[in-house]
Formats: C-alpha cells, structure tokens, sequence
C-alpha cells in the first residue's frame, strides 16, 4: 500500500496534478477556521487536503481525527506555494502501511440486556443509549495487510489469539467473519496481523469487547479505504458485540432497536456532541479487576429465556432513553442521576432474576450503591448516580461540581482498589505512525508476550 503524499507532494508536483479522477475536492470559505472545520466538515469522504497559510497539516490532523491523511485530501482556501511543504511534511509521517486507530469503551445509561437474535446478528430487545468515555481508558489496535503474512494472526494485549480452526471462542469467529467480510468489500487477498491493546482490564465489565470491536472496525475500514460512514461501522461492530456499535460515536450515543430481521436499522447515532456537557463526569470505581464469570452472550440469552421480570424490561429501558435525553438536554444531573440508577438496578433485577441467577453485583458494589444513596439523601437531591454493567466495578456519573463529594464517599467505603475518571470522548480516531504497535518491517508485534 503507497501513501498518496509519496507519490505526488513530496515530489514537489503541483498540488493540482493530486486531483485525480474519483478525488473530490472542496474549497471551503475562508471564514472556517481549525476550530470549525471538525464540526463542519470532518467526514468518511475522500476529499482533497491542502492548506492555505494559517494551517498545518498537522493541525488539521489533530482537529479531524477521522481525517485519513495517508488517503484524504482537503482543501482549504487559497492554494500557496508553501501548502506543498505541509503536505510533505505529513507524508514524512504517513508512509507507513500499518493503520493504527485508538478508540474508548462507552458506558451505558440504559442498558442493552437480551438480544431478538442469536445467529450474530446481535440485534437487540431494546435501543440503549450510552456515554462514551475519553481516552482515560482505551483500546489501540494497529494492523497491516501484507501478501507476506501466511494467515490472518490476531494479538490483544501481547497475546496470541486464534482466529480461525476448530473451538474458538465466539467472538474470535465473529472478529474473522468481520475481518473476511471487509476484506471482500476492498478487493484484496491479503492477511493481516491485528495487534491490539487496552490500557484497562479485558472482560471485567468495563466494555473491552466494545472498546476492542469498535476500534477493529474503525481501524479495518481506514486501512481498506472504505470509506464507510461511522453509521454503516455501527452496525458491523454490533455484530462482533453489540455494545460496540455506540463506541464509533463521540458524546451521548444511541443505539436504535430496529425491526428488520437482517438487522440494517440496528445501528447506533450521536445524540449529543461531547462538547454539549463538559462538566459530566464518570467516577470509574474498581472494586475487582478480575474476569467476569458469566460472560455477556451467555447472559443474555439466559434472561430473556428464563427471567418472568424480563418482559416488563423493554418497555422500561424504551422509557428510559426518553428520560435520559432529557436530562441530558437540561443538564439535569438529578434526573440523570435517577434515570440510569433505576436502569441498572431493573437490569440486575432480570439478571437475579434468571435461572440459574446470574449476579454481577457484589458486596464491594453493594457498599457503593448504599454510599450514593446516603449522599444523595444528604445532598436533597441526586447530585450523582451510579451504573452497573455486566461486573461490580461502578460508574458514578456526576458532574464535576461534586467530583470531591463523591471522591470522598468512595474513600470512605474502603472498597475501591482504583479509582478513575472519564469525560465524554470523542469516538475512535486514527493515530500516527509513530503509535503503531506492529514492526512493520518483521511483521511481528512490537510487545508480544512469549
Ligand atoms: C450495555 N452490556 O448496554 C450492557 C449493559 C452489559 C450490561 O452490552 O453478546 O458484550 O457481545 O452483544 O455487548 C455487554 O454485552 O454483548 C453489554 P454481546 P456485549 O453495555
């Protein structure tokens, strides 16, 4: 894979010979500025990228993180002799092959719990809405395909996974059917090697498949040049794990039910930009790191068929996602707060209630539950919430006015192992070479574990 700068920027060829045919170029009005431009203009598109004098590459690449700029050329203003410089600069840093995204779990606010299909389709009983947090806590995923690699190889925190063969796990298979199923959509043959890391522990109910699915697919669609909207990478993730399909998004997230039997309006959309509320916070309590017992899939399908409390659930969560945009309209802490304690609590509830009973709550998370209520009461009003998903680790969402208040309730009910705090992320964006976590030249992780 050539980088488009090579060919033609560093060369010192007229920026104009870079307008090749199927290359969309627009000029935008000299009023937009690197502040602007992301919201306006940031998109899956391939555009033509140049600069007038008040930008560097490099700002644009830090602003439009969903800017491929091995790929996508944008430009803006007047073309001056020295836009060539920028533009070589960034291909100085764009001529590897290997992509590497990093992207972020995202926490529910109304939980998705049961799902309508069980062939991996992933669809759900009812849409959800969700947070999705900043890089505090993140999965980055490097990958390369190469005519030299033998076979498709996948690597998640230094350690070899298979992904192919006989008694994989689930989610192996659902990553190869993925990874087969974008690979046909650009042509090639190739293999890749996929080497991800999360900065957080893996399957402890802090979203890791998430995290991990949302950052493949994002990363896999800019390595193949698909240029994919992030709706149509929603509903690819969803089916890898469906919680995935809200992390492609920044801010609040939705993720609507759809009723299509082939599971096309099963996908997830911004409902509010991280910009919107910037005090809200999410106060991540560690109480136990280690690996949850029953895992989602399992659980899943075990509620909806066993749990008599289960049925009143949709109805509830569909109510729910009414409130909580709401409260996130209004900023309304309180009602925030109330909304996703409610949620959670109706969730656990189906979960105790499946046979045999499934609990992710333990008396570590029961300490924290009891906590906020007593601050709360204090307080007069919900000044934070706490949200549960399938593990005891909490999410306090809060807002920073009372980040010491809760802090020091935390302490004080001696359970909390790590504490951790989030703001609203942006969504996945694509990192530069110098993030990457493969040897391009050994095709081999760069930290592999033996
Ligand atoms: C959620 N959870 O909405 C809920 C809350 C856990 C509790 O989505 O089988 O790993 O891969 O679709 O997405 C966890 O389930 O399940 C989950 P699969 P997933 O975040």
């Amino acid at each position: 894979m050539r980088t488009y700068y090579e060919d033609y920027a560093v060369s010192g060829v007229s920026i104009w010979s870079m307008l090749a045919p199927g290359r969309r170029c627009i000029s935008l009005p000299s009023s937009v500025t690197a502040c602007t431009l992301p919201t306006a203009y940031c998109t899956m598109e391939p555009i033509l990228l140049a600069f007038n004098s008040s930008f560097s590459g490099w700002v644009i690449a830090d602003f439009c993180p969903r800017l491929d700029i091995t790929k996508d050329v944008l430009y803006v203003g007047d073309i001056l002799e020295n836009n060539i410089y920028n533009v070589g600069n960034m291909a100085k840093h764009a001529t590897s092959a290997v992509t590497t995204a990093v992207g972020t779990p995202n926490i529910a606010l109304i939980k998705y719990w049961g799902k309508r299909d069980y062939t991996g389709l992933n669809t759900p009983n009812n849409s959800s809405i969700s947070m999705t947090l900043d890089e505090t806590l993140s999965t980055r995923t490097s990958l390369i395909f190469s005519d030299k690699l033998s076979k498709d190889t996948l690597y998640i925190n230094g350690i070899e996974e298979a992904v192919s063969g006989e008694n994989i796990p689930e989610k192996s298979a659902y990553l190869k059917r993925t990874l087969d199923y974008m690979r046909k959509l650009s042509g090639t043959k190739e293999n890749a090697l996929i080497v991800s890391e999360n900065s957080f522990p893996s399957s402890a109910g802090i979203a890791s498949s998430a995290s991990g699915a949302a950052t493949l697919v994002f990363a896999l669609s800019n390595a193949l040049n698909l240029k994919m909207s992030l709706k149509d990478m929603s509903i690819i993730a969803r089916q890898i794990s469906g919680s995935a399909c809200r992390s492609l998004f920044g801010g609040i997230v939705k993720w609507n039910k759809g009723s299509k039997a082939d599971g096309t309006d099963s996908y997830a959309e911004q409902v509010f930009d991280e910009t919107y509320w910037p005090e809200l916070i999410d106060i991540i309590a560690i109480v136990d790191p280690s690996k949850k017992k029953v895992s989602s899939s399992i659980g899943h399908a075990a509620t909806v068929k066993t749990s008599v409390l289960y049925t009143a659930r949709p109805k509830f969560a569909e109510k729910g996602i009414y409130d909580i945009e709401k409260a996130v309209k209004d900023r309304d802490i309180d009602m925030l707060s109330m909304t996703i304690m409610r949620d959670s609590n109706n969730m656990h509830a189906t979960m105790l209630d499946t046979w045999p009973p499934i609990m992710y709550l333990t008396d570590a998370s029961k300490e924290i539950i009891y906590g906020i209520h007593d601050m709360n009461d204090t307080e007069g009003k919900c000044i934070a919430g706490y949200t549960f998903d399938a593990g005891p680790n909490a999410h306090i969402i809060t807002t920073e006015k009372y980040r010491k208040r809760v802090n020091e309730m935390l302490e004080h009910t001696g359970v909390v192992r790590k504490a951790l705090e989030s703001h609203m992320g942006k969504g996945p964006r694509l990192l530069r070479e110098d993030g990457s976590l493969i040897d391009e030249k050994a095709l081999k992780p760069k930290h592999a574990k033996h």
